[in-house]
């Protein structure tokens, strides 16, 4: 008989209410960019395009669609006895890496711009984060006990170091010459920024690399990430640009 990895209702119950966060978000996000003017509005338009890229996600996958299942054979040998082999079935949330392809992207281009980078350097970490995503979703459905799973691993998280290279160093150089306030907000949220997106291939690695996390403990992780990364950040970011006019951006 094949086993079934699958959500309870309990991981069911959490994709809602992240779906829920991630809509009021929307809502707040969006308000706000009415409060400022029309040619000061852009990280409010990028920062809501990133929560209701979430929304649209999270409803995908707490309706049970996004997901699919990844197949695994373990081969049990036993002595004088023909070899008996299980079929486990894990259920992997695909549509996390429609979302990520999209939102991640997006989170970027708000610190390039609040480090005011130039376009080739945005560029690259933006591609960089696009191989980093997808190389990811190849790893995902890689067959277990291949080398080719782990190298995807590998193959995104090279690409992981170079959009952290991108902004640590290039991004911390620009932003240094929009004086000191900003700098310090840069040096904050890009700081909150890196510890928690360092945390997401931790997770991949226990949960779907691994498999020593069950998928409930992995939707509840990833939607504590996720409501980090999106609304939080995003929250903290058009806080402090309203309240501090040398983060404004003219393109
Ligand atoms: C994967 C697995 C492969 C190795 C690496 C990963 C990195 C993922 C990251 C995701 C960030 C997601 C965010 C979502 C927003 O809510 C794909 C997990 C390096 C950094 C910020």
């Amino acid at each position: 008989v094949p086993e079934y990895q699958k959500a309870t209702e309990t991981g069911e119950r959490t994709l809602w209410v992240v779906f829920v966060v991630m809509t009021i978000a929307m809502i707040v996000f969006s308000g706000m960019s009415w409060s400022v003017p029309i040619s000061k509005r852009l990280y409010h338009i990028v920062t809501t395009l990133i929560v209701t890229f979430a929304s649209i996600s999270y409803f995908a996958m707490a309706t049970g669609h996004g997901i699919g299942y990844h197949h695994v054979r373990v081969t049990e040998q036993h002595e004088h006895v023909p070899d008996t082999y299980k079929d486990i079935y894990r259920e992997v949330y695909w549509a996390r890496y429609v979302d990520w392809s999209l939102t991640t992207p997006l989170l970027l281009l708000d610190l390039c711009l609040l480090a005011g980078m130039n376009g080739g350097n945005i560029l690259l970490a933006i591609v960089a984060d696009i191989i980093m995503i997808l190389t990811g979703l190849f790893a995902a459905f890689g067959s277990e006990g291949t080398p080719q799973k782990w190298g995807w691993y590998a193959i995104a998280c090279i690409a992981y170091l170079v959009v952290i290279w991108q902004l640590a160093v290039h991004g911390r150089h620009t932003v240094s010459q929009k004086g000191g306030k900003v700098a310090n907000f840069f040096a904050a949220i890009g700081g909150f920024t890196l510890i928690i997106w360092t945390v997401y291939p931790i997770i991949w690695g226990i949960a779907d690399g691994s498999r020593n996390m069950n998928v409930d403990e992995e939707i509840i992780s990833y939607a504590v990430l996720d409501i980090l990364a999106k609304p939080i950040f995003g929250a903290w970011l058009l806080f402090t640009h309203m309240s501090m006019p040398e983060t404004n951006v003219e393109i």
